[in-house]
């Protein structure tokens, strides 16, 4: 399972929100393309970086620094925020991006992912399932979808996507934990790879994740906060997968 850093880039600046509320949690950064070096060099396999002006707000002015980290880290990266055309999906990963997440415009029309997969193969798209309380959300987490991520799962199911990118907005930022029991019955519904985001808030939470079986977990406030390390829960995640 891949421990995954996240930046987000809000006008400009690495930040960390709690909720994804624009305002609130810390900046981490005014720097993002330093950050994503860093976490390069301490020895993140994969990094996750979203475009909340883009995301949330729908303005592409932070584009130029995604495309300066592409350019800049050697590691496979996965970006997500206002991918909602076909060319922008494209010009990303010609860009550099190893998958781009669709949110949004995938919850929209699904018919979407197909058209994007067409042009860039469907092992590069991870569709995000942001929910809160069962209930997947989009447009920078404003709007409510009248779908579960349960029903979601099944849209996507045969189109052999990436990933399933599943952040739990009511603890997204917060480090209150993470709801095992309702991420585990979320990978055990479908086949696609699940990628958990939010709350993670120490080394046992991600311990716990990791024996669902996901393909990673999104970190950030946890690590930019310093309650752990990366290198420590790596160092952690290896010693138990050495003991079982
Ligand atoms: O924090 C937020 N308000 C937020 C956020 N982090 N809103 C959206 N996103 C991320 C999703 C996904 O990676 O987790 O943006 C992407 C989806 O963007 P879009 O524009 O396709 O819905």
């Amino acid at each position: 399972m891949y421990i995954i850093p996240s930046v987000d880039i809000l006008d400009g600046k690495c930040v960390k929100l709690i909720q994804g509320k624009p305002k609130t949690g810390l900046e981490v950064s005014s720097n993002p393309v330093e950050v994503a070096k860093m976490w390069e060099k301490k020895g993140a396999k994969i990094l996750h970086v979203v475009d909340l002006d883009a995301a949330v707000y729908g303005n592409l002015k932070s584009r130029k620094i995604v495309k300066k980290i592409l350019d800049e880290v050697s590691i496979p990266v996965e970006v997500g925020g206002g991918i909602r055309t076909v060319e922008e999906a494209v010009l990303l990963v010609k860009a550099g991006a190893r998958w781009v997440i669709l949110g949004t415009a995938a919850l929209e029309n699904p018919e979407f992912v197909v058209e994007v997969s067409k042009k860039i193969g469907s092992d590069k798209i991870i569709v995000a399932l942001d929910s809160k309380e069962n209930v997947v959300l989009k447009k920078g987490w404003t709007k409510e979808t009248s779908y579960s991520p349960f029903k979601i799962v099944k849209i996507f199911e045969s189109l052999n996507i990436a990933s399933y990118l599943f952040t739990d907005v009511k603890v997204e930022g917060k480090m209150e934990g993470v709801n095992i029991s309702y991420v585990a019955k979320l990978a055990k519904s479908t086949k696609i790879p699940i990628t958990y985001s939010g709350g993670i808030s120490s080394i046992q939470d991600v311990l716990n994740l990791s024996k669902i079986g996901l393909r990673g977990v999104v970190v950030g406030r946890a690590l930019y906060e310093g309650i752990f390390s990366l290198e420590e829960v790596l160092e952690a995640l290896n010693y138990a997968s050495r003991k079982n």
